[in-house]
């Protein structure tokens, strides 16, 4: 994978941490046998961060087209995609060899290598999966790798395809937890559906974790909305969206919300139309992405990032020495009481 030089606040901040980690190890031993993980996180960030890895992850509930989404930035499917809920991992796109094929990681650290055509079929969902009480036969998946050549991804960019949220309690989990070791968001709505309880938490997270610089938000299946009605859907979104991020959204803020049919532009990527590709939608979103990936804006969210990891690991600790503290004072027969 390619890798970016971080640019020099980041570079410090990213010395501070190390330092800190390096000093507080005691400390992060104590912390990581606690329930809270803010230091494996904080060590995540550090580690990504460090090589210069800025992983955009791709949200929203089940079938609003995120592997669509994907597959059209590619030009071809390579992600799971159906009517039915189809994405069951984790799984990262980043610029590689295409040959080397798709790496799937084990949560016991053991991994197995497969070719993209065994990898969409053994890992998509079918109809014994679907449904919150159905056993998640993944569960033991951390995610999966596909190297690709997209060029998108080169400078150390990682796209990653998550499984729909809402969809089944395990996997909404995975993908809550990966979200905190990703540095932006893209946020996948359907233009036919008002956005669902579910939808409205999960935009103000993404706003208050990654500010409303890093969080892209895709209002996709636009194609299915009349042709009269369409100026009244946008209208909507973009004040229901101003209402959720609690301030009325600026112009470079208006304008990270897109309205786009997914499913168009893959296929004019494979039919090679040009024109039908721009009237997508899509056309915009992959060069606004392209431009931010390419700013100082990548560096501050990233900062960003750190900063948070940091003060969640800050306050664990803080949180650990006051347990220890209150043990130290109390009584043996307290201890025993409370174990
Ligand atoms: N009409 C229309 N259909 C779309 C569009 N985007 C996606 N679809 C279709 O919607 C269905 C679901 O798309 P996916 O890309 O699998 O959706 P997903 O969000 O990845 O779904 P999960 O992986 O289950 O979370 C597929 O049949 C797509 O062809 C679009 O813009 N317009
Ligand atoms: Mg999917």
């Amino acid at each position: 994978m390619e890798q970016r030089k971080a640019a020099p606040t980041l570079h410090t901040a990213l010395d501070i941490v190390k330092s800190s980690l390096e000093k507080g190890t005691d400390l992060r031993s104590l912390a990581s046998a606690g329930s809270s993980n803010a230091g494996k996180i904080l060590s995540g960030q550090h580690s990504e961060l460090s090589k210069g890895i800025f992983q955009l992850i791709v949200l929203g509930e089940f079938k609003n087209g995120k592997s669509t989404l994907l597959n059209s930035f590619l030009g071809q499917k390579i992600l799971p995609a159906k009517q039915a809920p189809a994405t069951a991992v984790i799984t990262r796109i980043f610029h590689g060899s295409p040959d080397k094929g798709v790496t799937v990681y084990y949560a016991d650290g053991k991994h197995k290598t497969l070719g993209l055509a065994e990898f969409q079929s053994e890992f998509m969902l079918d109809i014994a999966d679907h449904g919150s009480h159905a056993e998640d036969r993944f569960r033991d998946i951390l995610y999966a790798d596909i190297p690709v050549d997209l060029d998108l991804c080169r400078d150390g960019v990682i796209l990653v395809d998550s499984p729909g949220l809402a969809e089944n309690p395990v996997r909404t989990k995975a993908t809550q937890d990966f979200f905190k070791f990703s540095t932006g968001a893209i946020l996948v709505l359907d233009a036919t559906q008002p956005l669902s309880i579910e939808e409205v938490r999960w935009a103000k997270d993404l706003f208050s974790n990654f500010g409303p610089e890093g969080v892209f938000v895709v209002v996709n299946k636009i194609n299915l909305v009349d042709d009269d009605e369409v100026d009244e859907i946008k209208r909507l979104f973009h004040s229901r969206l101003s209402e959720i991020s609690n301030e009325t959204l600026g112009r470079e803020q208006e304008n990270r919300i897109y309205f786009v049919d997914a499913r168009t532009a893959l296929q004019s990527r494979t039919s090679r139309s040009e024109d039908l590709f721009r009237a997508s939608g899509v056309y915009d979103l992959l060069n606004d992405l392209s431009v931010f990936l390419s700013s100082s804006g990548r560096e501050r969210i990233a900062l960003k990032r750190l900063q948070a990891a940091s003060n969640d690991f800050l306050n664990e600790h803080e949180r650990l020495v006051n347990d220890w503290k209150a043990a130290a004072s109390s009584s043996l027969e307290d201890l025993k009481a409370r174990k």
